[in-house]
């Protein structure tokens, strides 16, 4: 059976990864930090098919060592710290873990190297952060970056340092570079899910206001189940690229508001929407939408959950789950 090495799984695309993995076959170790995780916890009662293997992406030596229990075939860097509006707040923090955890996994990698003819194969989670003041529309592979958070610069050394590496040593790494994916797994952090939770607690009377930041940026929002399975293609060509994941359509926050207000029966959501500077960022990224013409054509992938249906799914998971916790009938 094949192995893989996931960092990060305790996450939204960790889960959707171990899941898509474990259904083709694959021996799925997780790495978790910390003692006593409760998302570790969490994750064992979901997926107990997952071997959790402790290490954390700040200390070099916990990596060999996890690689060395896992023997993977195949390592998913999924681990970062990866809210933009905390990355402000912890910029040191989310330089050390989301960039420099990336040159310590593939240091690991050289150092536990797998065999000749079957070396171990990377994968970096690159972000569309890193496009930030997008210099071109649509974002391709071969647009610059100018990062526009802490956390955008983080991932624009990561990816550099996985070119480099892959330049300079014959690593078998690659990076997707992937626009923003949600869904019911999705942090309450995130604006998505934020949303979502707070537009179905609106409609069962639990909540009465949602209070948020910027409303006119555009983002170009898949669904994380499709893009996992983009990751795992990248690692089975038979030479390592970069690829931009995305759909190719862009929205703003305010349609993602209004759809999913629209999803519940509710046309003017004017009155239960706030908006707060505190959710405003230093910086903002105003317009992302991605090309992922390489993608389709080298790797044969597709999003295939449209916009709509994404808003739509995940109202309803919200409503079916806020419902339940409070005793409502549906
Ligand atoms: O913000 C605006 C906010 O936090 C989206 C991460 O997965 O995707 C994600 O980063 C937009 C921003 O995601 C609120 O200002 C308004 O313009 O959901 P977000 P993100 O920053 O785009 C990329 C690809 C990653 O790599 C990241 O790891 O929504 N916004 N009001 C708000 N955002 C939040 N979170 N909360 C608000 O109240």
């Amino acid at each position: 059976m094949p192995r893989a090495f996931i960092t990060g799984i305790t996450g939204q695309d960790g889960r959707h990864l171990a899941e898509f993995l474990h259904g083709r076959g694959y021996d799925v170790y997780g790495m978790v930090k910390g003692q006593s995780n409760p998302r570790a916890q969490s994750l064992v009662e979901e997926m107990p098919f997952v071997e959790i293997v402790p290490g954390d992406l700040a200390d070099l030596p916990s990596l060999v060592a996890a690689l060395e229990l896992a023997q993977p075939d195949e390592v998913y860097n999924l681990g970062a710290i990866s809210f933009v509006a905390l990355s402000f707040n912890q910029a040191e923090l989310t330089a050390n873990i989301t960039g420099l955890g990336v040159l310590r996994m593939l240091e690991a990698i050289r150092m536990i190297g797998g065999t000749q003819n079957n070396p171990i194969r990377f994968y970096q989670a690159s972000s569309s952060e890193m496009f930030g003041k997008v210099r071109e529309t649509p974002q391709t592979e071969g647009t610059p970056f100018h990062p526009r958070s802490p956390y955008g610069c983080a991932k624009v050394f990561g990816h550099n340092i996985v070119v480099n590496y892959r330049e300079s040593y014959g690593l078998y790494a690659c990076s997707g570079i992937l626009f923003n994916h949600e869904g019911p797994r999705r942090g309450i952090e995130f604006v998505t899910r934020k949303v979502s939770n707070a537009v179905a607690r609106i409609k069962l009377g639990l909540q009465h206001e949602l209070v948020l930041g910027n409303l006119d940026a555009k983002r170009d929002w898949g669904y994380a189940g499709d893009y996992v399975e983009a990751m795992w293609l990248m690692l089975q060509q038979d030479e390592p690229d970069d690829f931009v994941i995305a759909t190719g359509e862009t929205h703003t926050v305010g349609e993602f508001i209004e759809r999913a207000f629209a999803e519940v029966g509710i046309d003017d959501w004017s009155g239960y929407v706030r908006q707060d500077p505190k959710f405003f960022r230093p910086a903002e990224v105003d317009l992302l939408i991605g090309d992922a013409s390489k993608a389709r054509e080298q790797l044969g992938w597709e999003p295939r959950m449209a916009f709509s249906e994404l808003v739509a799914t995940m109202v309803q998971h919200d409503l079916a789950t806020e419902a339940a916790k409070a005793g409502i009938a549906l």
